[in-house]
């Protein structure tokens, strides 16, 4: 209910990474409406603000991480590698932020507590941890993926008398670990990245690794200006080719089976991608990798034999083979002489699989073979409570009181990953059963801002007060997002994609996994038939009930 002490705002956006940045751009510059957007970090840059893990940086090549929706912004800006490190993305983001004026419509170090709809007013009532309390229409959370970090619950953390840190809560002054010994617990991208540059700065480096990792060598450097040169003079094109695409890279898609060549045209196109680096081999190499295991398996036996040639000790090297799932089941993992790293003298992998770490002592960790491992300073690289977690990490209800984190108990029920029944006016950008995580994040992100501020904009003409995902709409897309992710390699592996990685967390795939362009399609018909699967009414009362 609102009162004076209420702010009245059209909409609220909950984070400023990529997605709150353009939301507000879009709210605020194209639709004249008034926002707040509450950003917990005392900068922009959302997962960018906070990932400064030493390595950190994005497996998008960086011509293709970036918005498009300004041609100025795009001919302005100069990636200096190929791949955009943290700090160079977290520079981007400000620039952004800075030439369309956008940081003053931000609150920074504010979080939002909770966000109720008011089923006598049709707002929500949104409360943060600074004491703002706001009525808004519209909320739009923009709150990313993977932005709640997971600490496994190991005995005797707090007793720990060195530093500890999780790679996406990273110190922004650095960690020191000349001289130290560390141990890195988690082999996903974030201890991909971070264990060969920790490995070259510390005295002595123990992995723990409890899943091992297909990755694929990044081939990372400086940017092509011959290359970046070209990619200026048709970004347009490129970019529009992205969007259509499955996931949201202008890489030209193959259309042959892994299957229907020989052994040696194979082995040839696999090592010409394993050179040419990140996301070709897995989107460039054959059209069936990730949907028929027999073609799965020469990807995958193709790069335990690299893990085989490249660590020089066959013990290690068996002990680094992925063989409990397929390659890409897991989120794909690009790196920067990561085997190579088991090659160093300072560098020793345990393998937790077997005798997990049982108890973090004041000196180190103790695995269940009773092995203590002394250490100065331990990196959780242990991922995150992906897609959900965040959104539960703030007290949502949408009608009649109805909690967020009841509704998805069993695994969240979206219509598009755009909204969810019994929760109207309220957005997701990127939220599970959309592509999110299974894409380049820029395009989805876009696409998202620009779905979602034209659907603002048809109800600002159409007089409409309310829109709320219908559930019959909604049951059949969960449904479609289901189907489509049981065709794929992804349901023979334990990932965060279906939160295996979180204890007691359902077992659900959450992102759509039929692919970005035709996703955008869904999304534009949907729009162009008005909005269906929507229910829009013109006035605030309750919608009767069915
Ligand atoms: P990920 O990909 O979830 O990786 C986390 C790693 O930590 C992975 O190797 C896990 O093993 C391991 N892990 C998680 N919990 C434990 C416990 N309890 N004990 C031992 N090991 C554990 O997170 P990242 O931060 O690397 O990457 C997140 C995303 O950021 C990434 O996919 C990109 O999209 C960018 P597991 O494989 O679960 O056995």
């Amino acid at each position: 209910m609102s009162d004076t002490t209420t702010e009245r705002v059209d909409a609220v956006v909950v984070g400023a990474g990529f997605s709150g940045l353009y939301m507000l751009k879009r709210l605020r510059d194209e639709l004249g409406m008034t926002s707040r957007v509450f950003e917990a970090g005392d900068g922009v840059g959302g997962t960018w603000y906070w990932n400064r893990y030493p390595g950190a940086r994005c497996d998008s090549e960086s011509y293709v991480y970036c918005f498009s929706f300004d041609d100025d912004l795009l001919q302005e800006w100069n990636w200096s590698g190929k791949y955009p490190e943290q700090p160079e993305i977290l520079q981007y983001l400000n620039h952004v932020a800075d030439r369309f004026d956008l940081k003053s419509g931000i609150s920074f170090n504010t979080r939002v507590t909770s966000a109720h709809y008011q089923d006598d007013d049709g707002r929500w009532l949104v409360e943060t941890d600074q004491g703002d309390r706001v009525s808004a229409k519209y909320l739009i959370t923009a709150i990313g993926c993977i932005s709640t970090g997971q600490i496994p619950k190991i005995d005797g953390l707090d007793s720990f008398e060195g530093e500890w840190h999780h790679t996406g809560a990273w110190p922004h002054e650095g960690v020191e670990f000349g001289g130290k010994r560390v141990a890195v617990i988690g082999t996903g991208s974030s201890g991909v990245q971070s264990i060969p540059v920790i490995a070259r700065e510390c005295e002595h480096l123990t992995v723990f690794q409890r899943t091992p990792q297909y990755t694929i060598p990044a081939q990372h450097g400086t940017v092509d200006q011959a290359f970046l040169k070209e990619v200026k003079a048709n970004y347009r094109e490129i970019l529009n080719e992205a969007r259509v695409s499955a996931a949201g890279f202008p890489y030209d898609a193959s259309e042959t089976s892994a299957l229907e060549v020989s052994d040696e045209e194979r082995l040839e196109t696999y090592e010409r991608l394993w050179e040419k680096g990140g996301f070709h081999f897995m989107l460039g190499s054959y059209s069936d990798i990730a949907l028929d295991r027999r073609a799965n398996d020469t990807a995958s036996e193709f790069i335990r034999g690299k893990i085989r040639e490249i660590v020089d000790n066959p013990e290690t090297a068996e002990k680094l083979l992925p063989r409990d799932h397929p390659f890409a089941s897991k989120r794909a993992l690009i790196d920067t002489n990561y085997f190579d790293t088991y090659n160093r003298d300072n560098v020793d992998l345990v393998d937790i699989r077997h005798f997990p770490i049982e108890e973090i002592t004041p000196t180190g960790l103790r695995t269940a073979d009773g092995a203590e491992y002394e250490v100065d300073i331990i990196v959780f690289a242990t991922g995150y409570d992906a897609m959900t977690g965040t959104f539960f990490k703030m007290d949502i209800r949408g009608r009649e009181g109805r909690e967020l984190k009841d509704k998805w108990s069993d695994g969240p029920l979206t219509y598009l990953g755009l909204a969810t029944a019994g929760f109207p006016n309220m957005f997701m950008i990127t939220g599970p059963g959309s592509p999110s995580v299974l894409s380049n994040m820029p395009v989805s992100i876009e696409q998202h801002v620009e779905w979602i501020s034209d659907f603002v904009d048809y109800n600002n003409e159409h007089g409409i007060e309310v829109a709320e995902a219908d559930q019959a709409a909604e049951d059949e897309w969960v449904q479609h997002v289901n189907e489509i992710a049981d065709q794929t390699m992804y349901m023979l592996a334990d990932s965060w994609y279906l939160g295996a990685n979180i204890p007691g967390k359902p077992r659900v795939f959450m992102p759509y996994a039929g692919g970005v362009g035709v996703y955008r399609e869904r999304c534009d018909e949907i729009a162009a038939a008005g909005y269906e699967g929507f229910n829009l009414q013109e006035s605030r009362e309750p919608a009767l009930a069915d």
